[in-house]
Parts: structure tokens; C-alpha cells; sequence
């Protein structure tokens, strides 16, 4: 049994998110997603997410290649995470490229491509235009 493990926001929930998670699963047997608790992404983006984080939590919980969820409360406690659930690969998207590069003592580290052209910042955007 080959566990994955990636984190994430995931707000507004959109189709790079989903390509993403459907291929970090197909890096194993088991996907478990960290979603980054509202603190966090306060810290992280200084805004709060569109949806609270027990939204997100249970979006992210109800995909179909989505095996595990929790609420990832700091950005420092990969390492803790990656050992709590027995984590052999940990998988980010590429604009995180060499930032988890330490955890390579505790598993296999792997970053995929983006989706090209969609974020949720952009979708705000939109949206705000049809105020
Ligand atoms: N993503 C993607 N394509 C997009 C947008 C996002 O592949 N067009 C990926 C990101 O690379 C990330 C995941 O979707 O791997 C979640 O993206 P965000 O919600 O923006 O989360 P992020 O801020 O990258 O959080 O602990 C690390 C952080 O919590 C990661």
C-alpha cells in the first residue's frame, strides 16, 4: 500500500484543483490531503478563503479519488504529518518547486505541472465582475 500525501487551500473549488488530487492518486494506493486550516491561509495569502475550512474539509473528502482529509494547521508540521499517516510520497504542484525539497529524508518528494489558465484568485475575479 503506497500512501500519497499533498496540502492544500482548495477554495472555490476548480478544475486544477480536481487534476491535480486525481493525479497525485495516481502516484499510489491511498490519497490523503492536508487542507490548510483558514489561520494558515490567513498567514500564507493575507486574505480570508471564499469557503471556511470545514467546507473545504468535506468538498475535498467527498471526490471520488480522495481517501483522507485533514485540517493542515501549519505549513512547518509537514514533516509530523508525513510520519502521523505513513506517507511514502508527498506530491505538490510545481509553483512549490524545491520549497519541500527537506522532506526527501522522510519520503519520496514529487512536483507536478499546474493547470494552465484557471486560479481561484482569477475566478474571484470574474465573479466580482457580474456584481
Ligand atoms: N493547482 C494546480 N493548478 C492550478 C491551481 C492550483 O495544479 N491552476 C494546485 C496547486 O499547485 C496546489 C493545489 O492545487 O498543489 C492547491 O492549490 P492552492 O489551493 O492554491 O493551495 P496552496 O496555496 O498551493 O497550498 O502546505 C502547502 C500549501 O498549503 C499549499
Amino acid at each position: 500500500m503506497r500512501t500519497v500525501i499533498t496540502f492544500g487551500t482548495f477554495d472555490v473549488l476548480h478544475i486544477g484543483h480536481v487534476r491535480i488530487l486525481q493525479r497525485a492518486r495516481e502516484q499510489g494506493d491511498r490519497l490523503v490531503v492536508g487542507v490548510s486550516s483558514d489561520a494558515l491561509n490567513y498567514s500564507k495569502k493575507q486574505r480570508n478563503p471564499v469557503y471556511p475550512e470545514t467546507e473545504r474539509r468535506d468538498i475535498i473528502a467527498s471526490l471520488a479519488c480522495v481517501d483522507q482529509v485533514f485540517l493542515e494547521q501549519s505549513l512547518e508540521l509537514k514533516g509530523e504529518y508525513i510520519k502521523e499517516f505513513g506517507a511514502d510520497v508527498l506530491v505538490m504542484g510545481n509553483d512549490w518547486e524545491g520549497r519541500f525539497d527537506e522532506y526527501k529524508s522522510l519520503c519520496e518528494v514529487i512536483y507536478l505541472p499546474r493547470t494552465d489558465g484557471i486560479s481561484t484568485t482569477q475566478l474571484i475575479a470574474e465573479i466580482k465582475k457580474y456584481g
